[in-house]
């Protein structure tokens, strides 16, 4: 599966290429950086912090260079097992990336998050660019307090400024990250996006609505994951676990005569089905798992730990 403008065979499996990181707090845009960038919606996007839960590699190819893209979970303090495994996620992607790209998001103001993302850019010794996202929100003086409070980490660090949203902006930031990276051999054909699984995909396209349609802690307390996945003629049909850490939240999952679990499923088989340009049959299972995300030996199960 591809988004991308087919290149003529005949062009050289080569040209500039190497791993670059999304690295930033949570909520900076960095997935939407990816999904504007590889121009399909590849990672969930949300305005709630700790959208993203691993890593997410996203595959841009054009005639003369393929970047691979990391989207990685937002550094923040770890509390419990689930913090951690997002932490060590963080971790594997910087150490895979030649080209760290560093996102700050102006419109809130610097703090804790923000010292450790910088600090991480710093420690993992790769070349760094200051990404400063979100201008068409941030004043000129919140973009300035943030670029400081970043440089007083990673001195004579380069910055860009963008708006992740916008292909065009977007644009400019791809045309300085091909001038950085090295020269070399692909390593995946020009067709993949990525390397994750469809199910894996569809799997946080769900999570992306429980993230839209719940509030406060209770789509951050869903753990997802695809039982079966079977293409049968023209549609994919998939059944899904959503684990839930109380028995409380399932009447609100649920919602009022069925309506809320209905608007989830009808909304995830929509979003698979773009993805996979294919019809989407969507079951949704519920499961209680109290505490799930203080369990490592869970989390180790549904692949969000090593
Ligand atoms: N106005 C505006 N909104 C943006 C921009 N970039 C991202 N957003 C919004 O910011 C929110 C967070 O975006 P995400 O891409 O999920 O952020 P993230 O850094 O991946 O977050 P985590 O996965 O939690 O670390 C979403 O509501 C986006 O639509 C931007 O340049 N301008
Ligand atoms: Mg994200």
């Amino acid at each position: 599966m591809s988004t991308q403008v087919p290149v003529s065979s005949e062009v050289p499996e080569k040209g500039k290429t190497g791993f670059v990181a999304l690295l930033g707090r949570p909520n900076t845009g960095k997935s939407t950086l990816l999904n504007t960038l590889l121009g399909c919606h590849l990672a969930a996007v949300s305005n709630k912090p700790q959208t993203t839960r691993k890593r997410m590699l996203g595959i841009y190819n054009d005639a003369d260079s393929q970047i691979l893209f990391l989207d990685a979970p937002g550094v923040h303090c770890a509390k419990i097992a689930i913090d951690e495994a997002m932490a060590q996620s963080v971790d594997r992607v910087l150490e895979d990336a030649d080209l760290v790209i560093c996102l700050l998001d102006p419109t809130r103001e610097p703090g804790e998050e923000d010292h450790m993302a910088a600090e991480l850019a710093g420690l993992c010794g790769k070349p760094t660019l200051l990404v400063l996202n979100k201008t068409d929100l941030a004043t000129p003086v919140q973009q300035e307090a943030s670029l400081a409070f970043y440089r007083e980490i990673l001195p004579g660090a380069e910055s860009i400024s963008l708006i992740a949203t916008d292909s065009g902006s977007a644009g400019h930031l791809l045309q300085r990250i091909k001038e950085l990276l090295p020269e070399g051999l692909f390593l995946f054909d020009r067709e993949n996006l990525t390397d994750a699984y469809e199910r894996d995909v569809a799997a946080e396209l769900i999570r992306e609505v429980l993230l839209e349609e719940l509030q406060q802690e209770i789509p951050h307390s869903i753990a997802v994951v695809i039982n079966f996945w079977k293409v049968a003629g023209d549609r994919i049909r998939i059944d899904a676990t959503l684990t839930l850490e109380r028995e409380a939240h399932k009447g609100i999952v649920i919602g009022q005569e069925g309506r809320m679990i209905k608007k989830i499923k009808r909304r995830s088989m929509q979003k698979i089905s773009e993805f996979c340009g294919q019809k989407v049959e969507l079951d949704l299972f519920l499961k209680i798992l109290p505490n799930w995300r203080k369990q490592k030996n869970f989390l180790k199960e549904i692949n969000l730990m090593e």
